[in-house]
């Protein structure tokens, strides 16, 4: 499916303001791209599709969650915000026939990152943080780091992200500790 078609699709399944978080995902991550030196067209198809399982329900996801046997059933423990991103991966594959193994690992991974992200992991996940309508605390601050320095900016990123579940007595998956780690441990490899 080309990119209209897709974004015609996409935008039946999101609200109103998700679609327009979806656009300002897409416009993002091409700069990302641009900067960072990634497939740009990779880029705006992963963030085009990124977030195209938010509004499934919590059956059709757990069942999906379950199904699947690629996606952990660990999962299931934690917060349902979290299942949107795997389910997402699995859906762009049934639903618009996507292939591309670096597009379907994008998307799966753009809420909790993993160990040892490609660039377009990245460049998609700090995308969804930075984008221009989002506004939480701190997001100005991330958005300079990624201008030079993409792990710090995504680090940050999801540092703000465990804090914030911190203070609301959330408990916090462990993928996204582990690649808070991993994205530090990687800067400092290069010093
Ligand atoms: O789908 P979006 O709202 O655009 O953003 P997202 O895919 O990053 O979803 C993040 C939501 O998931 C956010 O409200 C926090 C929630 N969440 C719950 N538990 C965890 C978590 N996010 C991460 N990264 N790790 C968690 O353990
Ligand atoms: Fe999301
Ligand atoms: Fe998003």
């Amino acid at each position: 499916m080309k990119r209209e078609a897709l974004l015609s699709s996409v935008r039946d399944m999101l609200t109103d303001h998700r679609f327009r978080h979806t656009l300002g995902v897409v416009e993002t991550a091409i700069k990302l791209a641009t900067r960072f030196g990634a497939d740009r067209e990779k880029a705006e198809l992963a963030a085009i599709l990124h977030d195209c399982a938010k509004y499934w329900s919590e059956d059709e996801m757990r069942d999906i969650i379950r199904k699947e046997p690629e996606l952990p059933d660990d999962l299931l423990d934690y917060d349902k915000e979290l299942w949107h991103a795997p389910v997402g991966s699995v859906i762009i594959q049934r639903q618009f026939a996507v292939t591309d193994p670096d597009i379907i690992a994008a998307v799966r991974y753009h809420t909790t990152g993993r160990v040892g992200m490609t660039l377009l992991e990245k460049i998609v996940c700090l995308a969804d943080y930075i984008e221009p309508n989002r506004k939480f605390p701190g997001v100005d601050d991330i958005r300079a780091l990624a201008e030079h320095d993409l792990n710090l900016a995504l680090a940050m990123a999801l540092g703000g992200t465990i804090r914030f579940l911190i203070e609301n007595r959330k408990r916090v998956y462990p993928l996204t500790l582990l690649t808070y780690n991993d994205l530090l441990a990687s800067r400092e490899e290069r010093r």
